[in-house]
């Protein structure tokens, strides 16, 4: 029997934290398929996850979107229109908005909620979660579906922030009301994937902008313009074939590399092979030419060259490429994808400010002074990333067996086998949690959703009280996951991805950086293997 969905606090057989891409699916596969009661809290105001909070100018996903949505369904894949490869936040949001109605969940979602604590009760086999809004709810089954960043933002400790008087925003909480930048003198601090994102939008709108750079990027051009109708037409009549190659690609999409080294092949064709895809556009280019970029340092700097030398095409001025001309290898931070980011550089209107030269010093009331000059801002836009994966797990009290707590058993970093479980947190699931891959996000959040459901479906079946990690397996996979980013071109550069963004942050390899295929299998045989590499009672 399942637990009644029940609305006043009492018991339900899951709950699920987040209604973003794994939330929404991880609802529909619970209640639907399994019958069973289930509450989803979503601390924003909205479903759609880190859609709902990015909404930034400019912001996209930089996965195509053909590729960057559910599989399972295939009615929907064929009648959703994508406008555009890289959709842009108001489609995706849209998107998982639509789904949500396609599957009437939002009737067991409760927004504007947070929650803030979970312990786990060993008598009882159960978890007691508490909300911010004072609701208690017992549940035999805890999942998470936060993501990785969305809800911990992170602000850097500037000086003067508080008493500066202009306006400023996050890009990862950006404000739902228009923030109109006609006429502004605006800054923008960051450039990762959602500073190279809305620097040239913001650069189109606003009076002047201001660009204060501390570490230089390597972004691929979009190329919007190469899906057209043709494309689209071709991508719905083969979806099956997609979504059987992404499953068992390298890291989520329906393309291989070409299976050949980078130094095995003439100049000639190493730069064709380049140039083509450069072409072409978008994420495809850093993972469907050589086998070895990530691996072999000599393959590497053949592509961060061939980069390089792009950006220096691109912008007019050769001190202002000098200064975006980056240093580490191509591939040692998570490749990001552009619009017109380059060439913004050399409109007149925009000035790049090395702040490695010349550091930020403070905001004053009215701007940004580095070591040598003051800036005037009317608008500040913070695109400094996030405290990723123990930001969103750490806002939550969570506590195992005998009261662990989780922000204790992580100390040493993040730890999950295969992303699904921790050990001495019995019956709590963490969808793509640490451990897990990182290429195309959905692909990955259906393989952990449909897992945890079978994993729950074959305990309802065979009355399995509990299950968790086998510390052991758990801690082999670890090691397997930082053995495996130590080899490749991951270890070469601080980023977010090994927690080296945060200052004071321990620095710890959180992502699986295998092949995605390979992954997605080892899921489904441990399970097909008796849930080899946890402890079922
Ligand atoms: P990222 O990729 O973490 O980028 C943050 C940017 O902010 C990056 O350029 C940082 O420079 C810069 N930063 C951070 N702190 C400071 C200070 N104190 N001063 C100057 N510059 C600073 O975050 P995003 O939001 O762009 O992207 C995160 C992910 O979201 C992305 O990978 C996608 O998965 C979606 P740094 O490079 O560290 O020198």
């Amino acid at each position: 029997m399942s637990e009644p969905n029940n609305r006043d606090g009492a018991a339900v057989d899951a709950v699920v934290i987040g209604a973003g891409f794994s939330g929404l699916y991880m609802l529909h596969r619970l209640r639907d398929q399994l019958g069973l009661g289930v509450r989803v809290f979503e601390a924003a105001g909205g479903v759609g996850g880190v859609w709902y909070y990015n909404r930034y100018p400019g912001a996209r996903c930089d996965s195509d979107g053909f590729a960057y949505c559910y599989s399972f369904d295939s009615q929907l894949l064929q009648d959703w229109v994508w406008h555009g490869k890289y959709p842009a936040q108001p489609e995706i949001l849209s998107y998982l908005e639509h789904f949500a109605d396609r599957y009437d969940l939002r009737r067991d979602i409760t927004l504007n909620t947070k929650v803030v604590s979970a312990e786990y009760d060993e008598q009882a086999a159960r978890w007691t979660v508490t909300t911010d809004t004072g609701e208690t709810v017992s549940t035999r089954f805890l999942i998470t579906g936060i993501g990785h960043l969305s809800i911990a933002r992170y602000v850097p400790e500037i000086p003067g922030l508080a008493e500066f008087e202009g306006e400023w925003h996050h890009t990862g909480s950006w404000p739902h009301e228009p923030v109109d930048l006609t006429g502004k003198r605006v800054g923008v601090i960051g450039t990762g994937s959602s500073g190279v994102q809305c620097i040239p939008v913001v650069a189109d709108q606003a009076e002047h902008l201001t660009v204060f750079q501390r570490t230089p990027q390597y972004s691929i051009p979009a190329r919007h313009e190469t899906a057209d109708e043709n494309f689209w037409r071709e991508i719905k009549a083969n979806y099956d074939d997609i979504w059987e190659k992404s499953r068992v690609s390298a890291t989520g999409y329906p393309w291989q590399h070409n299976g050949k080294r980078a130094m095995g092949v003439s100049d000639e064709e190493r730069q064709e092979t380049y140039e083509r895809l450069w072409r072409q556009g978008g994420v495809r280019f850093a993972n469907g030419s050589f086998r070895d970029l990530v691996t072999d340092e000599a393959a590497n700097r053949t592509v961060s060259d061939f980069m390089r030398e792009k950006i220096r095409e691109t912008v007019r001025d050769p001190e202002t490429a000098g200064k975006l001309v980056p240093r580490h290898p191509f591939l040692s931070r998570r490749p990001i994808v552009d619009t017109h980011y380059f060439e913004t550089y050399n409109r007149d209107d925009v000035t790049l400010v090395d702040v490695k030269a010349t550091p930020i010093v403070e905001l004053t009331r009215t701007g940004v002074r580095t070591e040598d000059t003051e800036y005037p801002i009317d608008v500040l836009i913070l695109a400094t990333g996030f405290d990723a994966v123990t930001g969103p797990y750490f806002g939550i009290d969570i506590r195992g067996r005998d009261g662990v707590r989780l922000i204790d058993a992580w100390k040493d970093g993040p730890s999950a086998y295969i992303g699904l479980q921790t050990a001495n947190f019995p019956n709590m699931f963490t969808i793509t949690g640490p451990g897990s891959t990182l290429g195309n996000l959905p692909i990955t959040i259906e393989t952990h959703v449909e897992w945890i459901s079978d994993c729950i479906g074959h305990m309802r079946a065979n009355d399995i009280r509990e299950i968790e990690a086998d510390p052991d397996a758990e801690k082999r996979w670890m090691a397997q996951v930082t053995e495996q980013a130590e080899q490749s071109m991951l270890s070469k550069a601080d980023s977010w991805i090994n927690g080296a963004n945060i200052p004071g942050k321990r620095r710890a390899y959180v992502f699986y950086f295998g092949h995605f295929g390979h992954f997605r299998r080892l899921c489904f045989d441990t399970a097909e293997q008796g849930y080899e590499g946890f402890v079922l009672s």
